[in-house]
């Protein structure tokens, strides 16, 4: 027998240490699998051991009551209710899994259209805790109105688009839609 064999033999691993391995590989996958951004579609929620409800029922959209109804038109308020943003329009209609482009309309409290502000989109999936690869690209058209393009929803399960509205000399102000893409 090559003496190399001989510690294996003699040091059998207890079976803790067995568990400790299987338990180090299983959380390395679900590290591995939130870092590629959930890329499996849908039913992972509950492989990666994650407590929060809601997970496993990532696609069933109809019963997600967080979620917004897609109309032309939609607005939201900032939270000092100085701004209104306004989805004047989808492509597609409503929102749905991978490429999107949306119209945004900024407007003051007294309904006047915002011109000269640096507008930005974050998508997030407040479930998962990430966002997607790509950042969503944002052209000022005049009129308040502002197009955003490549807003990239990679997985099904719910959205939600944060837009962040910065005017020199004011601070920034926020409202988000949320939209739940079914797979
Ligand atoms: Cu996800």
């Amino acid at each position: 027998m090559p003496p190399s064999a001989r510690p294996a033999l003699r040091y059998a691993p207890s079976a803790n240490a067995v568990i400790a391995v299987i338990a180090a590989i299983a959380a390395f996958g679900a590290v591995a699998s939130a870092a590629l951004g959930c890329s499996s579609s849908g039913g992972d929620g509950g492989t990666g051991g994650t407590s929060g409800a809601g997970t496993t029922t990532s696609t069933a959209c109809s019963a997600d009551n967080r979620k917004d109804i897609y109309t032309a038109g939609l607005a939201k308020q900032t939270a000092t209710r100085a701004l209104s943003i306004k989805l004047m329009d989808a492509m597609p209609a409503p929102p749905q899994k991978q490429s999107n482009a949306l119209i945004l309309q900024v407007v003051d409290a007294a309904g006047m259209p915002v011109d000269g502000a640096t507008v930005s989109v974050t998508p997030f999936m407040p479930d998962h805790g990430h966002g997607s690869s790509v950042k969503p690209t944002v052209t000022a058209k005049g009129g308040g109105l502002y197009d955003v393009a490549n807003v990239y929803l990679p997985m099904p399960g719910l959205w939600r688009l944060t837009v962040t509205v910065q005017m020199p000399n004011v601070a920034a102000q926020d409202a988000a839609f949320q939209f739940c893409i079914d797979g």
